[in-house]
């Protein structure tokens, strides 16, 4: 078990701590050509800490920090969980529609903003109920009228104390997409970032001062925050960010940065094998000492190829926004066996039930996957969903696995109707409500078909309105409308026209026979 003082700041362990044992000069962030120090970045945390301050955030409010993998993105969320606040972090490509709604949802009282990023925020903003500040990063010259970041941190004070948070206080707040098309606010204390490097990272990564920790999960994914956040600042090591990068992007960081620890889903590294199908010949990759995967399940035949090519193995695991990260894994020095996820991670427990009886499953057969541990589900303002996915402490992230005799748990598929595509989790629910808004449609259904790169794409089955004929032309229109409605990655690849739907007795639709037909 893992014990954390009463009083205990997220932000203050994972920078000052350093900088106060001597470890100040030592890199923490590379970015670009810049090499950011531990102390250099317990200044610029501090600066941005006490300016948010300044402008009137206090201790428990939310502020959205919505960047690409920028150092801003990191010297702003330690900055509000320094000052007892609640980081944010929002995904990049989301679209005016779905910001407002977290954003009020969250009743978050600034917003933080990459230039790039800022033109959703300004078509939300008449409709956020409760921002009194936005402060724009200006990177690329975007024009704007808010406060402006860099004028703001060179005003503020570089001295700043942590505020005394208790460690189940919140300290960061990630939005999940459900099946229900509504997002929901995952919240997170102080103890559960903390929890997930001292369990599940210090021992089956087992980082080192000397570890460069590098790679392209979005740090708003709480995949890519722990991988790309807390990890390397837990155990005084560096990350290398680099801003949307490509697979060339990480190679190319991984000779310039040294990276020992690349951080990817499946489809990231088949990109990077299929693109550099001779990528040691082209780069010096030779720093790397282990692989990390998540997000979507990873195939034995990745695991193999990245072994061959890189000569490292790949440590796969599954975690959830809602329990922050990893709870099943290989550690990175035992036997790794692909064709399973692993074991609970270290300070968790699983278990399989019956979906229909929560009845404890026989080893060896399929059901329903619990886990407790460190950390666990908390929404924010929805206790409907809460009451889904905790059963009697047990938290449900609802996918279907076997455990084998020898303990390690095997990944079947999802429970439900989420998709997992390219490792952004999409509702089906949601595309279908928005493909209905095409007038030429009548019935949609959305499921998730197999995909050899993506692992899944989304596939709409689309009934068309009396007399409308289902055409290339209409398949462009509704995959437009999804994009200029949703984040882009949620929109239908796959489009087909049908005669109807199958439903149930009671009208519901059948998605299941659906996704069933899809594989075979
Ligand atoms: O998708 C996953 O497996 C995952 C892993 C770590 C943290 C969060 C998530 C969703």
């Amino acid at each position: 078990e893992l014990h954390y003082s009463q009083e205990i700041n997220a932000a203050e362990q994972l920078v000052d701590v350093h900088v106060r044992n001597g470890h100040g000069d030592a890199v923490a962030i590379h970015f670009e050509d810049e090499e950011i120090t531990y102390a250099e970045l317990q200044e610029r945390v501090n600066r941005m800490g006490n300016a948010l301050t300044d402008l009137g955030v206090e201790a428990g409010d939310r502020v959205v920090a919505r960047f690409p993998n920028r150092p801003e993105a990191i010297v702003t969320c330690l900055a509000v969980q320094k000052i007892g606040a609640v980081a944010l972090p929002s995904m990049k490509l989301l679209r005016a529609k779905e910001l407002r709604y977290i954003i009020n949802n969250a009743e978050a009282s600034a917003v933080v903003v990459y230039d790039g990023l800022v033109e959703e925020v300004n078509n939300a903003l008449p409709d956020l109920d409760t921002v009194d500040d936005v402060i724009v990063a200006q990177r690329n010259g975007v024009e704007h009228d808010h406060h402006d970041y860099d004028e703001l941190l060179e005003a503020a004070s570089s001295e700043l104390d942590a505020y005394p948070t208790e460690r189940d206080d919140l300290a960061l707040m990630l939005y999940t997409s459900g099946t229900t098309g509504r997002p929901k606010g995952a919240v997170h204390t102080h103890r559960h970032v903390l929890s997930t490097a001292d369990g599940y990272a210090r021992y089956c990564i087992e980082p080192t001062e000397d570890d460069v920790f590098g790679g392209n999960p979005p740090l708003p994914f709480a995949y890519g925050y722990g991988d790309l956040v807390t990890f390397p600042l837990r155990f005084g090591a560096s990350v290398s960010l680099v801003e949307d990068a490509s697979p060339e992007d990480l190679l190319e960081a991984t000779e310039e940065h040294g990276i020992t620890v690349m951080c990817s889903i499946p489809t990231g590294y088949n990109q990077m094998l299929s693109q550099h199908p001779n990528a040691t010949d082209e780069y010096d990759l030779s720093s790397l000492r282990l692989g990390l995967s998540a997000g979507e399940p990873l195939t034995p035949t990745t695991f193999e190829n990245v072994k061959e090519e890189y000569g490292i193995k790949l440590l796969d695991g599954i975690g959830t926004t809602e329990m922050l990260h990893i709870f099943i894994s290989h550690r990175h020095d035992e036997e790794i066996d692909p064709t399973a996820t692993g074991f609970a991670a270290p300070g968790y427990e699983g278990k399989i039930i019956d979906p229909d009886t929560g009845e404890e499953c026989e080893r060896g057969e399929a059901g329903l996957l619990a886990v407790r541990g460190p950390t666990g589900v908390e929404y924010w303002n929805r206790p409907e969903k809460q009451e889904d996915a905790v059963a009697d402490g047990w938290s449900l992230p609802g996918d279907i696995f076997v455990q084998r005799e020898d303990g390690r748990f095997e990944y079947k598929s999802r429970n439900d109707d989420l998709i997992v595509s390219s490792g952004y989790n999409i509702p089906g629910p949601e595309v279908e409500a928005v493909v209905e808004e095409v007038e030429e449609t009548s019935e949609v259904a959305v499921v998730g078909s197999p995909h050899e790169e993506r692992g899944e794409i989304v596939k709409a089955f689309v009934v068309t309105a009396e007399g409308v004929t289902g055409d290339d032309a209409l398949v462009e229109k509704i995959q437009n409308h999804v994009k200029d409605t949703l984040a882009p990655y949620k929109y239908p690849r796959a489009v087909e026209f049908v005669e109807s739907l199958p439903r149930t007795e009671t009208g519901k639709i059948r998605r299941t026979e659906l996704r069933e037909r899809e594989r075979q």
